[in-house]
C-alpha cells in the first residue's frame, strides 16, 4: 500500500503513451518526478527499465514501493489515490462505470489499431505490406473515432460535465491522430474538445515540460 508522502516517479517520453499520466499528475498537482526513458538508445528495452516494466513499454510510475504499467490502470491509480482532486467519480456510481467503459475502450481499442499505424513492421515482416497495414489502420481509426466524436457531443468533457482522467487519454489519442489525411482534430467535436483540454493550465504545462511544440494536435 502506498502512502500520500511516497515519491512518483513517472517514465517517460515525449508524446508517447505517458503523455496522459503526465497531465494527470499536472492535474493533481503533487510533487513527481519526471524520468525519460530513451527510446532514442532503446530504454525502454534495457534490463533496468525492464526490472519496473517487463513489457518495455511506456509509461510505467512508481508511486513508493508500488510499480505499475498500462495507461489506464496509472490514470485510475492517480484518480484514487488523490479523491481530492476530483478525477475519477465515486466507485460503484453510474459515472464511475461510464469512466471505466471509456478507459477500457481508448486503450483496448483506438490505442491498440494507432500500433499498426505508428509500427506497421510489428504486423508484418514484408516491408511491401507495411503501407497497406498503415492504410488499414487509419482507415480503421477513422471509423473508430467517429463513433467516438459522437459520443463526445457538446461534451464539454467525455462524461458530459466532469473533467476525468480519461480526458487527457482521449486528447493524446486525438494528438497522434494529427497526421491522418483527416487529422482528428477535424471532426466536428474533437477539434474543440482538444482546444478546450489544451486551455487547461496542467495539459499546458505537460506539453511544456515534453518539449511539445504546436501543432498541438
Ligand atoms: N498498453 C500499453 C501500451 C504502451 C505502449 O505501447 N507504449 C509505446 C509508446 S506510446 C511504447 O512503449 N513503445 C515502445 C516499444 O514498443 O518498443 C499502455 O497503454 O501502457
Amino acid at each position: 500500500m502506498s502512502d500520500a508522502a511516497a515519491v512518483l516517479r513517472l517514465h517517460y517520453y515525449p508524446s508517447n503513451a505517458s503523455l496522459a499520466p503526465h497531465i494527470v499528475l499536472r492535474e493533481i498537482g503533487a510533487p513527481f518526478e519526471l524520468v525519460l526513458v530513451d527510446r532514442a538508445v532503446q530504454a525502454q528495452h534495457s534490463t533496468a527499465y525492464r526490472r519496473l516494466n517487463p513489457t518495455g513499454r511506456i509509461p510505467t510510475l512508481e508511486d513508493g514501493d508500488l510499480v505499475l504499467w498500462e495507461t489506464a490502470a496509472i490514470l485510475l491509480h492517480l484518480g484514487e489515490r488523490f479523491p481530492e482532486a476530483r478525477l475519477v467519480p465515486p466507485p460503484g456510481s453510474p459515472m464511475r462505470a461510464r469512466l471505466l467503459t471509456w478507459l477500457f475502450h481508448l486503450s483496448n481499442t483506438p490505442q491498440a489499431e494507432m500500433r499498426g499505424y505508428f509500427y506497421p513492421d510489428t504486423r508484418s515482416d514484408d516491408p511491401a505490406a507495411l503501407p497497406g497495414i498503415r492504410a488499414k489502420a487509419e482507415a480503421t481509426l477513422a471509423d473508430m473515432f467517429a463513433y467516438i466524436d459522437t459520443a463526445l457531443g457538446q461534451g464539454p468533457f467525455l462524461l458530459g460535465e466532469t473533467y476525468t482522467v480519461a480526458d487527457p487519454l482521449l486528447l493524446m489519442l486525438i494528438r497522434w491522430g494529427r497526421g491522418f489525411a483527416r487529422p482528428l482534430r477535424e471532426h466536428v467535436h474533437l477539434g474543440p474538445y482538444a482546444r478546450r483540454l489544451l486551455a487547461r493550465p496542467a495539459v499546458a504545462a505537460a506539453f511544456a515540460a515534453e518539449g511539445i511544440s504546436a501543432p498541438f494536435v
